[in-house]
């Protein structure tokens, strides 16, 4: 059976899922926004795992544990910075999803959580996002349709839940 798509309006770094997805930076060692939240609940394990990892580009996926975190796995990303969308930012944002999604097949986590990737710091058009988001979990969900249970769009506020409902009620 595919999976059960939701939005929720939480703090990610609450919800006890098996993998819940940060939006890193290429470094992968820290920064503001959701990615701040999860090392600050995580705990200074989760930097030392993140150093042996050298990074990560735009669009992939790497994963590590959740330490102190109740999620059992953190699943890092690199969202684009948005400019004009003519630099390929919407294919870029559509690898993280696909490419977290992959991640999380390959070690048979099936309850996952997404944050808004990119909506922040990096200037992405939340409608925007929030389409390729939906489009892009949906296409991958239906083509591996035993891989995943519940898939959560895990929202910071009440806008963007209402843009992820509206998507999801279509
Ligand atoms: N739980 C869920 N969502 C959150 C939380 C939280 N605790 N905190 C913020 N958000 P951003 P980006 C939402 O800026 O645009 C970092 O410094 C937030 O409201 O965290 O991909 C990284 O190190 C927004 O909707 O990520 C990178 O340098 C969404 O998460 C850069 O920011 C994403 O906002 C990445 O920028």
């Amino acid at each position: 059976m595919s999976a059960k798509l939701q939005a929720l309006r939480a703090d990610i770094t609450t919800l006890a899922v098996d993998a819940i997805v940060n939006a890193a930076n290429t470094t992968l060692m820290g920064g503001g926004g959701v990615d701040g939240a999860i090392h600050r609940k995580a705990g200074r394990e989760l930097v030392n795992e993140c150093a042996t990892l050298y990074g990560c580009r735009p669009g992939e996926a790497k994963i590590t544990k959740g330490y102190k975190l109740p999620a059992r796995h953190v699943i890092h990303t690199v969202g684009p910075v948005w400019r004009d969308g003519t630099r390929g930012e919407a294919q870029t944002l559509e690898f993280c999803y696909r490419n977290s999604l992959q991640v999380a097949r390959a070690h048979g986590l099936r309850t996952l959580a997404f944050p808004c990737i990119s909506t922040g710091v990096y200037g992405y058009p939340p409608e925007k996002a929030a389409k390729v988001a939906v489009d892009t979990v949906r296409a991958v969900t239906a083509e591996h349709p035993d891989a995943y249970d519940d898939i959560t769009f895990c929202c910071f506020s009440d806008s963007d839940l209402n843009l992820y409902q509206e998507l999801l009620a279509a």
